[in-house]
């Protein structure tokens, strides 16, 4: 191998280390409560400990303390709280560097004097997500599962927070490893191949290259599926209801949301505005947009919601056409005009809903592949349910680990170069192309674990942590 891994790897360590400072943040949620936690992680943090608490507990002991602030002007202001100390040593700790925490009362005005206090003892606050990242950084955990404690915090449904633990105990990196060790070994051999040109046909039969690339693509195909519906559990879906005015768009996202979120009326073009409501399909979390009518309208308000609306489309991952049962015919247009305009993007997917049921006789003829529903009545909505989680993909079913849609870019672009390692090795085009599609596959799955990650893509992921986390 000209490069080997544990050489890249220990490149891409050097280049990111961890910084000096030492960090300090509120960990809990701001407002009222019973308990309101902080956290100190860094070289300073034993002593910003035994300044603020006269000495340090024993190490992962719980210890009730009095903490003050040796700064404070007037000796008898100096006490601020009473609560429990925790001291966590180095490397056995979340960040695996020193890490204090304290468990004190849950107002937001003695956190911040305990913060405060903290603070002139040299901690910096932390930025959002600064903790994980030192975690990462120190390998305490890969990339993917630091980003399941993101996921698990922020979670929307139980499935979704069950699938997100399991990603953080490594269910999926464990995997994404699985096909890396695969990779190296391939690699071995076609590299050892490089410098014998010669005996390149020779180690690929020999070897049973071809059909060990075809299975670690089909590896990747199964992770690949599995993932998908992480992703749904982790992200969700956007679902937009679209139709023309009165079909009962509105109608449905109340019936759907069990709830009167939108204002209903037989007036054509109540609803402007968009309006958005989070509901739990199946265990993914689906966010449903409900629109303006489709129509060319004169009214200024109404046009401007129509506009919103079209350009919400482009936005879901799938989009609900709804018609009503009185007007539907197969072969009437299913919006307005406005609808219909070639250049307005739209989302990936659709599905068809006939609305109003109720009105129609049943046994009239039925629009192909179209959901038939009364918002009235309920009449069908449960099927509907089953047609949303349907098309977007998602399969019934608990037992899975979360992942992101930045991981299934990464297990996409891999097999991508596998595959034209298979085309390179069919067209003879040299043994070094291969190595390097191999290369390339295996920098992608390095980016999904941080093996191999851009400094700006871990900012921006991290970046959009909580604070204190
Ligand atoms: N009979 C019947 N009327 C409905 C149904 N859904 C909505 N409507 C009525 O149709 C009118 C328009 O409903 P709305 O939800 O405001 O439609 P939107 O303009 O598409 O949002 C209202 O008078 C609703 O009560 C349904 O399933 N059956
Ligand atoms: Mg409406």
């Amino acid at each position: 191998m000209s490069e080997s891994a544990e050489e890249r790897s220990e490149e891409q360590t050097s280049a990111a280390l961890v910084d000096a400072d030492t960090i300090a943040a509120i960990a809990t949620a701001p407002g009222l409560a019973g308990v309101g936690v902080i956290r100190i992680s860094g070289a300073e943090a034993s002593r910003i400990g035994r300044a603020l608490l006269g000495g340090l507990p024993s190490p992962r002991q719980a210890s009730l303390r009095q903490l003050s602030d040796p700064l404070a002007s007037d000796p008898d202001q100096a006490l601020i709280d009473e609560g429990i100390a925790l001291w966590f040593p180095a490397p056995n700790s979340f960040t695996g560097e020193d890490v204090l925490e304290w468990q004190g009362h849950g107002g937001p005005v003695v956190l911040q004097l305990v913060l405060d206090a903290i603070r002139g003892q040299g901690a910096r606050l932390a930025r959002p997500g600064e903790f994980s990242e030192r975690a990462f950084l120190n390998g305490k955990m890969d990339l993917a599962q630091a980003e399941a404690v993101a996921d698990l915090i922020a979670s929307a449904s139980a499935s979704a927070a069950r699938g997100a633990v399991r990603a953080l105990r490594g269910e999926f990196s464990d995997q994404v490893h699985a096909l890396v060790a695969d990779l190296t070994g391939l690699r071995v051999l076609v590299e050892a191949t490089v410098d014998f040109p010669d005996e390149d046909i020779d180690v690929i039969e020999s070897h049973d290259v071809v059909s060990r690339i075809a299975q670690l693509i089909g590896n990747h195909r199964t992770l690949i599926a599995n993932s998908r519906q992480g992703r749904l559990l982790a992200e969700g879906v956007s679902v937009v209801l679209v139709g023309a005015p009165n079909v009962g768009k509105s109608s449905l996202l109340n019936a759907l949301l069990g709830s009167d979120r939108a204002i209903v009326t037989d007036i054509p073009g109540t609803t402007r505005d968009l309006i958005e409501a989070d509901l739990v399909l199946d265990g993914m979390p689906v966010r449903l947009v409900d629109t303006a009518g489709l129509r060319d309208s004169e009214d200024p308000v109404e046009a401007a919601g129509i506009a919103r609306t079209q350009a919400r489309r482009a936005q879901a991952d799938l989009e609900i056409l709804v018609r009503s049962a009185e007007q539907a015919t197969e072969l009437e247009p299913a919006l307005g005009d406005p609808a219909q305009a070639a250049d307005i993007a739209r989302a990936p997917l659709s599905l068809t809903v006939v609305n109003k049921s109720d009105l129609v006789d049943p046994k009239q003829d039925r629009i192909a592949d179209a959901v038939y529903v009364s918002a009235l009545t309920g009449d069908g909505l449960e099927a509907l349910r089953g047609e949303i989680a349907k098309a977007v993909g998602r399969e019934p079913g608990d037992g899975q680990f979360t992942a992101r849609q930045r991981h299934l870019d990464a297990l996409d672009h891999s097999v991508a170069a596998l595959e034209t390692a298979l085309e390179n090795i069919d067209a003879q085009a040299g043994i070094e192309l291969v190595a390097e599609e191999l290369r390339l596959a295996q920098d992608s799955l390095g980016s999904i674990t941080g093996q191999f990650t851009a400094d700006d893509l871990l900012g921006e992921i991290f970046g959009s942590f909580c604070i204190g986390k």
